[in-house]
């Protein structure tokens, strides 16, 4: 009863941004990701007659409180589905630097929600475990898929046809993610208490929702396309759009520093001297950027040499969940 996958985080082009079921992580809204090959979680579960409570070991360190609180929640879930009461333990191992700003919650839950329910003896389709993916942290229902994909919200009630779908595969198109990586650091205002702020007091929140699906439906074109331009233009408008809600919430709020907003500017500056490139932000200062392979070296370059920036990680897009045969992590 043993088992090991390994995810992938992704970064929303259309953002995930506001619940309608705090409970069953139901969404508001659709949203669209880019799975990255650069950043991952491979994690390990192990289902046992002889332990008396789940145990959770993140890079080889044993994790206490909220966050097994939350992977223990997790299992609960596993554990009803497939009508079975065995404890479990959790070995994980990140390959997302903290400091880059992607939440690891969603590579973390799509690795562990394959493991567990394999583990335990489901075998659920990809939709399914997008399904119940879901139920872990939202965003990372998108991480089962590679290439890109959409979280489609649903319109039932339980939460059953609210799930991820494949928009294209990671071949059909090599854009790249540069992550700046900025040196200051400010308390963070979480995605999960952020959005619920915003959703419960932000006057600009319903024109958020009335603009995605015009965004969703251009943006798709755009991939389809290989439109660089236009997604990138719906890309960064959306996230603007976004971090503009959080301004009107109450009280007001932003994830920007000073720096975050000079990224953002020497983003256009790139472009206004020839080279395409686009940003997004997530719940947090970092700025992700999209550009085109053949201009690897000089995004790079401008962004690394930018005051405040302590680093670049660059990431191509990547796959959907893996399953490894080597136990190395049990
Ligand atoms: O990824 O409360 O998944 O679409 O990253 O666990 O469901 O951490 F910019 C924000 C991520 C939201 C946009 O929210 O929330 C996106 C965000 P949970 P998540």
């Amino acid at each position: 009863m043993k088992a090991t996958a390994k995810a992938h985080t992704n970064i929303a082009l259309i953002k995930y941004w506001g619940k309608r079921n705090d409970e069953l992580i139901l969404p508001t809204n659709n949203s669209l990701s880019i799975t990255l090959d650069g950043f991952y979680t491979t994690t390990s579960v192990a289902f046992k007659q002889d332990l008396t409570e789940d145990t959770f070991l993140l890079n080889n360190t044993p994790i206490v409180g909220e966050q097994h609180q939350r992977v223990t929640s997790f299992l609960n879930l596993v554990r009803k589905l497939a009508g079975k009461e065995l404890y479990a333990e959790v070995k994980s191992m990140n390959a997302v630097p903290t400091a880059a700003g992607f939440a690891s919650s969603a590579s973390g839950f799509a690795a562990l929600a394959a493991a567990a329910s394999k583990a335990i003896g489901l075998n659920l389709s990809e939709s399914e475990l997008s399904r119940l993916t879901r139920q872990g942290s939202g965003s990372a229902c998108r991480s089962i898929f590679g290439g890109f994909a959409e979280w489609q919200k649903g319109a039932r009630v339980d939460g059953s046809d609210s799930f991820a779908v494949q928009v294209a595969p990671k071949e059909h198109w090599d854009i790249r993610v540069a992550a700046v990586v900025l040196s200051s650091k400010m308390k963070k205002v979480s995605s999960r208490a952020g959005m619920k702020r915003t959703v419960e007091s932000s006057p600009f929140f319903k024109g958020w929702v009335e603009s995605i699906p015009a965004d969703l439906d251009a943006i798709k074109q755009g991939i389809s396309d290989r439109d660089f331009q236009k997604v990138g233009e719906i890309a960064e408008a959306n996230c603007l759009k976004m971090h503009a809600t959080t301004l009107g919430a109450n009280p007001p709020f932003t994830y920007w520093l000073d720096t975050t907003v000079t990224v953002m500017q020497t983003v256009q500056q790139l472009r206004d001297s020839g080279i395409p490139a686009y940003f997004t932000i997530d719940a947090g200062p970092n700025v992700k950027v999209l550009y085109l392979p053949q201009y690897e070296e000089e995004v790079k370059r401008t962004l690394q040499g930018i005051p405040g920036v302590s680093d670049v990680k660059l990431s191509k897009v990547g796959q959907g969940i893996t399953f490894l045969e080597d136990e190395t992590l049990a």
